[in-house]
């Protein structure tokens, strides 16, 4: 399997209930290394562009609203198949979809306020992880 690595948003229904800790602490148990992490508010414009392809959907206002509303921690995830692992342990987008112990079935408020973001492919992944680290912030 390929070391690979991943884009992770910790958003913020989750930092308003403290649960940063208990995300990483899964995040790590899955076999993922926090290469990169700081907590930052997003602007409206970083959110715009980061959810971009979903600017036509019905949800998009509310959904750059949210992202918004408050801290979010974002994170670089590193290692074996980084990108399926990471979306396993995050769980379905709707929270009452998501396997057993994952994040989104644990921690999740709905499918909106989700609690953590995952890059879905290899492409994606280099562009989120540009859009919010530079090189040195990174140390893998
Ligand atoms: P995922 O984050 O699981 O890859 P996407 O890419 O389909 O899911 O959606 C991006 C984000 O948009 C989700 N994490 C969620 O916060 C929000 N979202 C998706 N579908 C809905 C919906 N039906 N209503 C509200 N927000 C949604």
């Amino acid at each position: 399997m390929a070391i690979e690595r991943t884009f992770s948003i910790i958003k913020p229904d989750a930092t308003a209930r403290n649960l940063t800790g208990a995300i990483n602490a899964m995040i790590e148990q899955a076999g993922l290394r926090i290469i990169a992490q700081k907590r930052i508010l997003i602007t409206r414009a970083q959110a715009e562009t980061f959810y971009g392809v979903h600017r036509a959907r019905p949800f998009f206002g509310e959904l750059v609203d949210f992202m918004t509303s408050g801290p979010v921690v974002v994170q670089v995830l590193e290692g074996d198949n980084a990108i399926v692992k990471y979306r396993d342990v995050m769980g379905a987008t709707d929270p009452s979809k998501a396997a057993p112990n994952t994040i989104r079935k644990v921690h999740a408020k709905s499918i909106g306020e989700n609690s953590a973001h995952g890059s879905d492919a290899v492409d994606t992944a280099a562009n989120e992880i540009a859009q919010f680290f530079s090189g040195n912030e990174i140390v893998g």
